[in-house]
């Protein structure tokens, strides 16, 4: 590997917040070397603990990450966020209100905040997650906050590999039991009913507790619903200690899952896979003349997929046998 990559690297296991930002854009952008970084960070990781925050759109996600991640702090936590920003035009002025909430715990020594596009994410937005969550890990961040907007499913699949997940709602967000999305219901480990200053919040937590109830395992432990308001502070005591006493749990059992590490080598191989679809099959002119032919009458999508793909092994066989690129 480089010097510099290597020296940018021991910065930011120095606790350097230059270096780790830099460190995050290198392997965002999938700049040379990106993968050797990730390679000789990873035995040092695996010490963090993730949580993620999702939820409506303006539930109040980022003024209860704000809050919390400050109580944390003083705790003595070091903590890594991470916002994911909805990269839609329309929401521009609820990306630049997180700014401004971030603005007092910025300065933080022990917070350190990195915002992360949805769309265009080189590697897809799940993967590129998990490597900042990983470089943050290593630079010694005792706890990573992932905040999504639980829209979509590359974002209900980022909430999904925390390893505590907070769903957020709000009384007046409209139908807020019935927003809720099928697959984050079950992903959530705790629901919070914030901006539990306004009216209406007691009936959104007897909703919950009902649905809970209604689709709860015999066997397994139904998750609290909790209030909060991140404007009066009301409930941020207890939603710090709930996720205190987890972090504690998890420091007794911290094994690797082997569902994790296969998820993520399959989700790997598949980027790999697709962006050698893109370069070596679709890009080589091959697929135009396959393309003619459909539109000619002379062939079909199914025959001009598997000629492509005969002709992809082929070439990747006498590749093998050959040592050469063709
Ligand atoms: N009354 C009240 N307002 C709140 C509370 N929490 C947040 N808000 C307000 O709700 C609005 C949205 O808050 P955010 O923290 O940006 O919500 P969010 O869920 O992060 O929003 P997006 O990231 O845009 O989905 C802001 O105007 C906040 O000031 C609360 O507990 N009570
Ligand atoms: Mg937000």
């Amino acid at each position: 590997m480089e010097e510099k990559l290597e020296l940018m690297i021991e910065d930011a296991r120095d606790k350097n917040e230059r270096a780790l930002a830099k460190l995050i854009s290198h392997v965002e952008d999938r700049k040379t070397g990106w993968k050797d970084i990730m390679k000789s960070i990873y035995a040092k990781t695996g010490q963090t603990c993730v949580i993620g925050v999702t939820g409506s759109p303006g539930a109040g996600k980022s003024s209860l990450v704000g809050e919390f991640a400050k109580k944390l702090a003083n705790l003595g936590y070091s903590i890594g966020i991470i916002a994911v920003d909805p990269s839609s035009p329309f929401s521009g002025g609820a990306v630049l209100g997180d700014r401004i909430r971030m603005r007092d715990i910025s300065t933080y020594q022990n917070i350190f905040i990195r915002s992360m596009a949805t769309r265009g994410m080189l590697g897809g937005l799940c993967q590129a997650a998990r490597d900042v969550v990983r470089i943050m890990d290593f630079a010694g961040r005792d706890i990573v906050i992932i905040e999504t907007v639980g829209v979509g499913q590359d974002e209900i699949e980022v909430v999904s590999a925390a390893d505590y997940v907070v769903l957020v709602t709000y009384p007046g967000g409209g139908d807020s039991v019935q927003a809720i999305k099928a697959g984050v219901m079950e992903i959530a480990d705790l629901f919070v009913v914030n901006k539990c200053d306004r009216d209406g919040a007691d009936v959104i937590v007897s909703e919950i507790s009902a649905m809970l109830d209604l689709s709860g395992d015999a066997g397994s432990e139904t998750p609290q619903v909790i209030r909060t308001s991140a404007l009066t502070k009301e409930g941020i005591d207890n939603l710090v200690d709930i996720l205190s006493d987890f972090m504690n749990r998890k420091k007794k059992c911290p094994h690797l899952q082997m569902e994790c590490v296969r998820q993520e080598v399959i989700s790997i191989v598949e980027k790999e896979m697709a962006s050698l679809i893109q370069e070596r099959i679709a890009g080589n002119g091959n697929m135009e003349k396959e393309l003619k032919l459909i539109l000619s009458g002379k062939s079909d999508p199914y025959s001009a997929a598997e000629k492509l793909m005969n002709r992809f092994t082929v070439t990747k066989n006498l590749e093998r046998s050959t040592g050469r690129r063709l």
